[in-house]
């Protein structure tokens, strides 16, 4: 997962990007980067670590221009060194510099059509590099100095024939604009935005709305799958449908990844989060009309709205149990599992009085891997509680995400070919109970009943995009398990990126 922005202003944007990336730092917290355009220059700065360290006073006083990008990243396979942070570049034709959300589920074929027939080299294991050299090629076609909107769209049409997977892209054609666009199935969010700056409008596209609300940009909308959308350096809006698309945007971006005060889709993730709670309730009801829950607790954050509402409807008392360490990152999108062991003990702390004597139901957003859920309820019960319950507003995550999650290969999901009582089990819960698909879809759609279906592939199995097999997946894994810097044959990569900006 990652998150991207791109404006185009009428004023230098080195500032409002770093606000928007700031914004979107729940997106991804390993790297970040920023591209600007000014007087047919780039300039560019992108490194390892969070937003607020990667861009120094001394980098953003050579950020000039009045158009840019910038991406934070979660690496969603392979290394995590600062050669792979975003955007990338190329200098032929216009210069173009790209970022992006997502995942390309056939880029080794891409890769291969690039170096044989393209005479393009791709140097890293990042799609955004593919995406750019396609992107590029493409757009090269069209053979023009001067460059409408047409040729983009008609060049991103072509992109689109070739990409396939989930993403959400943003571009910078050097001198002509800025462009942003999201697979035809809509699987990963883009959203753009406009505010008035004297005469001219000024834009902003962004993976989510929350970035847009703090810079105070309306919102305007989704951008449609499949569709794309150009700002010229005048400041002109153009848009254009360039391949059908069928809306399923990712489930997971409600149940987690997004900030609850975003809307994705034309869907509040909040409500989106607070409905999911309602319906987990309602299955309390249904399958266990004779509980003994005394208390009800989120494990925070992401879990706060859902739980509220849960303990609402079932008319029990919720209360914080557990405090955060609001200066350790989110477990979920930290590299490394025995990274992730460590922080929990580091980010969460029980307060005892809460527990002491209790029948508590804990409730989650999900369980992945089902390390931290263990370890919670461990805690849970040192604090003093007398049963621990577990919920989850999500169901059970048995299979690897292919369009940009992090999601573990199969056999890092606890549920993987387990039962929900085997997981039960296995995280020492006195009962767990998760919400079903079907809820979840109910609980999601009802904001929005115009989305008839969501990409769910890690509940059920059944990938919308790509041509997804167990080759696919078993490739998938053993790339997950390589050693950073190890390239695809084992070959450690050469790191061409080490200089600071390119200008
Ligand atoms: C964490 C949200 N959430 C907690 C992310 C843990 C799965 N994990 C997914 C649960 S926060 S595990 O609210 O953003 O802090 O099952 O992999 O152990």
């Amino acid at each position: 997962m990652c998150g991207i922005v791109g404006i185009s202003a009428a004023v230098n944007v080195n500032q409002l990007l770093f606000d928007a990336l700031t914004v979107l730092q729940h997106r991804g917290q390993d790297a970040a980067g920023m591209v600007t355009n000014k007087d047919n220059r780039f300039f560019l700065r992108k490194d390892n670590g969070l937003v607020k360290d990667v861009f120094r006073t001394r980098h953003m006083t050579r950020l000039h221009g009045n158009t840019g990008i910038a991406h934070v990243r979660y690496p969603t396979a392979g290394s995590s060194s600062s050669a792979e942070a975003q955007p990338f570049y190329v200098n032929s034709p216009y210069g173009i510099a790209l970022a992006h959300n997502g995942n390309l589920t056939n880029a080794e074929s891409i890769k291969e059509s690039l170096f044989t027939s393209d005479l393009r080299h791709i140097n890293t294991q990042s799609d955004s590099e593919i995406l750019l050299n396609v992107f590029a090629h493409e757009i090269s076609k069209g053979n023009r100095h001067e460059l409408e909107a047409n040729d983009v769209f008609q060049a991103l049409t072509r992109v689109y024939e070739r990409c396939e997977g989930g993403y959400a892209v943003i571009a910078l054609i050097n001198g002509h604009g800025l462009v942003g666009f999201r697979d035809p199935y809509g699987i990963r969010p883009l959203v753009y935005g406009k505010r008035k700056a004297g005469k001219r409008t000024e834009y902003m596209v962004a993976s989510e709305s929350v970035a847009l609300d703090a810079l105070g940009y309306e919102r305007v909308r989704d951008v449609e799958p499949g569709e794309a959308i150009y700002i010229d350096e005048k400041g002109q809006l153009f848009t254009h449908q360039c391949v059908p698309g069928i809306k399923r945007p990712c489930m997971f971006e409600y149940v987690y990844l997004a900030r609850p005060d975003s809307i994705i889709d034309g869907i509040s993730v909040y409500q989106s989060r607070l409905r999911m709670g309602q319906t987990l309730a309602n299955k309390i009801l249904r399958d266990w009309s004779d509980h003994d829950i005394d208390v009800v607790m989120p494990i925070p954050d992401t879990s706060r709205n859902s739980a509220l509402e849960l303990a609402t409807r079932l008319g029990l008392p919720y209360r914080e149990g557990f405090v955060k360490n609001r200066y350790i990152g989110r477990t979920f999108i930290m590299p490394g599992q025995a990274v992730r062991k460590k922080s929990v003990k580091q980010k969460l702390n029980a307060i005892s009085q809460e527990f002491a004597g209790k029948n508590v139901l804990l409730v989650d957003d999900s369980v992945v891997r089902g390390t931290t859920s263990q370890q919670i309820i461990e805690m849970a019960r040192e604090a003093g509680a007398k049963k621990v319950y577990f919920c989850s507003a999500a169901p059970a995550i048995r299979y690897p995400n292919v369009y940009g999650i992090d999601m573990p290969t199969s056999e890092e999901l606890i549920a993987y070919g387990r039962s929900e009582d085997e997981v039960e089990a296995l995280i020492g819960a006195d009962r767990l109970i998760y919400q079903t698909l079907d809820d979840l879809k109910k609980a999601v759609s009802s904001l929005q009943p115009e989305i008839t279906d969501f990409e769910c592939s890690v509940f059920d199995g059944e990938y919308v995009a790509g041509h997804i097999d167990q080759k696919y997946l078993k490739k998938l894994a053993k790339n997950r398990n390589r050693k950073p810097g190890e390239g695809e044959h084992g070959a450690s990569l050469i790191d061409l990126h080490n200089e600071d900006e390119m200008a």
